[in-house]
């Protein structure tokens, strides 16, 4: 049983720990802003479409956006990164290197995360190493407290004759185990190795748990694009709010590194 005061300071916590204005608060209950500054401030009693809507919001995670942005500035790259990972799949991502750009395409699109991303740098050793760093850090920016998620998930991505899996855990600890049998061919001139380059930098700033596997196929960049799926679908599933554990850590320890 839940009682309307309960609702009511659940919302205004949500409110003040985002930041939110009284019109931001209205939008993501679905009602008016008088209304709600006249719930918030006990002029009316809490009704139904308040409740229900407040409910939805609560039930959904924290409330809070789960989106950053993150500027990454040295003498090898220039780096500005924004993440949302409750998007749509959209993305703008330039990074000069046009085979890093479709991989990365495919981590928004397939995982429905909002990317937008403007990298320029010396090499492309240097820009795959701080995007990755920037990718990771953006994750775990906006994952903030990690109330809530699935945490474990893993996707299986065909790509034509290649095969592979990929399984993540947001464990708070970075750890990447990678069985990669790249094939040599020629990826654009793009060096197959920064692929695994990208996924164990990816994994240690994230602080994420990655393992990933090429079961089997020819082509070096059907492989590399099933990997980028696969990364895409596994985070997007592992990030995803189960309502059964909102207000919950996904462990048994009573807490999460972050
Ligand atoms: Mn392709």
């Amino acid at each position: 049983m839940v009682s309307a005061e309960g609702v009511l300071k659940q919302v205004v916590q949500i409110q003040l720990k985002g930041g939110y204005s009284d019109q931001e608060m209205a939008r993501k209950i679905g009602c008016s802003r008088p209304l709600y500054q006249r719930t918030r401030t006990g002029k009316v009693a809490v009704g139904g479409t308040f409740l229900r809507g407040a409910m939805r919001l609560i039930a959904s995670g924290s409330g809070v956006d789960r989106k950053t942005r993150v500027i990454r500035e040295t003498s090898e790259t220039n780096i500005a990164l924004e993440l949302n990972i409750d998007g749509n799949g959209l993305y703008t991502i330039e990074t000069g290197i046009s085979i890093l750009d479709h991989l990365l395409a495919q981590l928004a699109r397939h995982g429905l995360f909002d990317i937008k991303l403007k990298a320029t740098g010396d090499d492309a050793h240097h820009l795959v190493e701080d995007v990755a760093i920037c990718l990771g850090k953006a994750f775990q920016e906006a994952l903030g407290d990690k109330k809530g998620i699935v945490r474990m998930a893993d996707a299986t991505v065909p790509m034509d004759e290649s095969l592979v899996m990929l399984a993540v855990d947001i464990s708070g600890r970075g750890y990447a185990a990678l069985d990669l049998p790249f094939s040599g061919n020629d990826m654009s001139g793009f060096s197959v190795d920064l692929v695994r380059h990208f996924l164990v930098s990816f994994a240690a700033e994230g602080r994420l748990n990655l393992h990933a596997r090429i079961l089997y196929g020819s082509n070096d960049h059907h492989k590399a694009e099933a990997l980028f799926k696969a990364l895409g679908r596994a985070l997007d599933a592992a990030t995803r709010i189960d309502p059964r554990i909102s207000s919950e850590l996904p462990t048994t320890k009573g807490r999460l590194e972050r």
